[in-house]
């Protein structure tokens, strides 16, 4: 290696794009990059082995991309002998030993780094230059001055800017279709199809291999196991797993949004947050592919519409809310709930068909779709009362596209409600009708969606009506709940017991770690 450097381009695990800020005018002549698997990011919560191995395969990949285009990258692997641990500790080594002129690095998705980074240049008494995002529509600026003044900060008029900023599906000034959202057409739920293509599977190469059997042995105690991973973990593969949603997938994408079903935990969503959220796909492109299909007459607007909302609609603006109310954010808990995760989290041993099929999914595959996060796992865990700092380092855990910069949104405001409604505009609640309507996960399983509080009772009933009853002083006054609290007042006396008892008890096995 050469002796001095002109800069030292610090490249994260989840910024993995030829065309991150931080490599802007880089220089292979004179520039070093250095890539780092730290034990500090592998374990600071206990992520599914899966989702270790795709962030570790990806970076070892993108190292040698990198390698191909004639830059000198100083990889640290998570098992070399002087590998300090941290990023800090790490870019402090290479500092030391490679004696660059200046650092740069692209801002990191979490406070928490961010926090690490901001006291880098006085550490090292070395200019750092963090450079923005520029993966991202909206800067954290851009969200603050959009968010200035505004009594309510709803996604729907974020997102209508979005449209307006980057010209997708608008005719003029105006949506194409005359509606900027078609979800009314997108909430259906789904049958089993034998013509309903798989999603791609990529199977592990020598270096994937490599890195499964390293995590294997590191991580015994972390959920899942590598064995059966097949997700993309080079930019190419992650091409094509968007080339194949989009062809296979994108037409019925609306239809089956919401739809939950056994035979098929995947439907027609996009797999495609991993390769996003880690940089090996540009989101704007992706919408720009689907906005082609519509356009082309291959997909219909519900479907386009839909999917172009979630990433420049849900994703910024879920990054936005992140950044501009952290850290207070993650300690937000409106409704005081405390309860422990109950063990079925983890092993999803549960009697409740919906719960084991969705967390043995998790387990099984480091993903569950929107619809089982939102409304099994966490409409549980808000009906249940579970602690929602828990619950969130759970998702964090769990989950392969988990970035804590979009989970802690995602969960603390949207499922959980634990900003009190900062987010939405009502909590996502719900008994088991709902889950009965959207899903088949009631047809075979232990307990009866239509009995209300008798024994073999559905649970999600009684606890859907205490939940309501218990924090009725901060909802009732809620518009959008005006229906249920009217349904509830209605009720016999007789029936408000029924239910707050067959949610106590069932609450009580909880906390006794009774099997449920
Ligand atoms: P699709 O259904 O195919 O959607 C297309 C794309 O839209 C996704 O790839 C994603 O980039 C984007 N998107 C959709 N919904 C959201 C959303 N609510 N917020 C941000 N982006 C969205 N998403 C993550 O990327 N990381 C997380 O850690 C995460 N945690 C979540 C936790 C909870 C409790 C909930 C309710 C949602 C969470 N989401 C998270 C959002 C969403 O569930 C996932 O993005 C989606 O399931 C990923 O699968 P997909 O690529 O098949 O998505
Ligand atoms: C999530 C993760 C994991 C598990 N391991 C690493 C790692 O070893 N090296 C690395 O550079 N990044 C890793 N990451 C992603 C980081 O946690 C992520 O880049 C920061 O949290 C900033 O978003
Ligand atoms: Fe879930 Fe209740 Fe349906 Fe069982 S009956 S699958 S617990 S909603």
């Amino acid at each position: 290696m050469k002796q001095r450097y002109r800069n030292l381009i610090f490249i994260l695990g989840d910024q993995l794009s030829h065309s991150i800020s931080s490599l802007e005018g880089a220089d292979p002549g004179r520039d070093i990059i250095l890539m780092c698997e730290v034990h500090e990011e592998t374990t600071y919560v206990r992520h599914h082995r899966k989702k270790i191995v795709l962030i570790l395969s990806a970076m070892r990949h993108f190292a040698q991309e990198l390698r191909g285009k004639g830059f000198d990258v100083r990889y640290i692997e998570l098992d070399d002998e002087a590998n300090s641990g941290s990023f800090t500790n790490e870019l402090k080594r290479a500092v030391k030993e490679t004696k660059p002129e200046r650092v740069i690095v692209t801002e990191p998705g979490e406070f928490r780094v961010s926090q690490a980074m901001s006291e880098w240049e006085t550490s090292f008494n070395l200019p750092v230059e963090i450079r923005l995002d520029s993966r991202f529509l909206c800067s954290r600026e851009e969200f603050a001055n959009w968010a200035e003044g505004r009594r309510e900060l709803r996604m729907e008029f974020f997102y209508r800017d979005m449209r307006r900023k980057t010209g997708l599906l608008m005719e003029g000034d105006k949506p194409v279709g005359g509606r900027w959202n078609f979800d009314a057409e997108n909430r259906k739920p789904a049958k089993p199809d034998l013509f309903r293509p798989s999603h791609l599977h990529f199977p592990p190469d020598g270096v994937t291999r490599q890195v499964m059997t390293l995590i294997d042995g590191r991580f015994a105690d972390h959920m899942g196991e590598a064995k059966g991973f097949a997700f993309a973990v080079t930019q190419p593969d992650a091409e094509r797993a968007a080339d194949g949603f989009i062809e296979h997938f994108l037409p019925n994408f609306g239809e089956t949004q919401d739809a939950m079903l056994t035979s098929d935990p995947f439907l027609n969503h996009s797999l495609l947050s991993f390769y996003i959220n880690l940089g090996l796909l540009d989101p704007l492109d992706i919408c720009r592919r689907a906005e082609r299909a519509y356009l082309e007459g291959e997909a219909p607007l519900n479907a386009v519409e839909g999917f172009i909302r979630q990433i420049i609609g849900w994703r910024e603006y879920m990054r936005g809310i992140y950044w501009h109310f952290m850290p207070d954010y993650a300690a937000r808990n409106f409704f005081d709930a405390s309860r422990s995760l109950p063990s079925f989290f983890w092993d999803g041993k549960t009697k409740m068909n919906c719960l084991s099929t969705v967390i043995g999914e998790t387990i099984q595959n480091a993903y569950a779709h929107h619809i089982q996060r939102l409304m099994i796992t966490g409409n549980f865990a808000l009906l249940a009362g579970l602690d929602p700092h828990a619950v969130h380092q759970w998702y964090l855990e769990v989950y392969a596209d988990a970035f804590e910069w979009v989970e802690l949104p995602n969960v603390i405001g949207m499922s959980q409600f634990a900003d009190g409604g900062l987010l939405g505009s009502k909590p996502y609640a719900a008994s088991g009708a709902y889950i009965s309507r959207m899903s088949d996960y009631c047809e075979t399983c232990h307990y009866d969606v239509r009995k209300k509080t008798e024994e073999g009772a559905c649970p999600f009933n009684s606890l859907y009506w205490d939940f309501l009853d218990r924090n009725s002083e901060k909802l009732a006054g809620n518009r959008r709940l005006a229906q249920p609290y009217a349904t509830w007042r209605r009720m016999k006396g007789e029936q408000h017991k029924a239910y707050r008892s067959a949610a106590r008890t069932f609450l009580k096995k909880l906390d006794d770690a009774e099997p449920v």
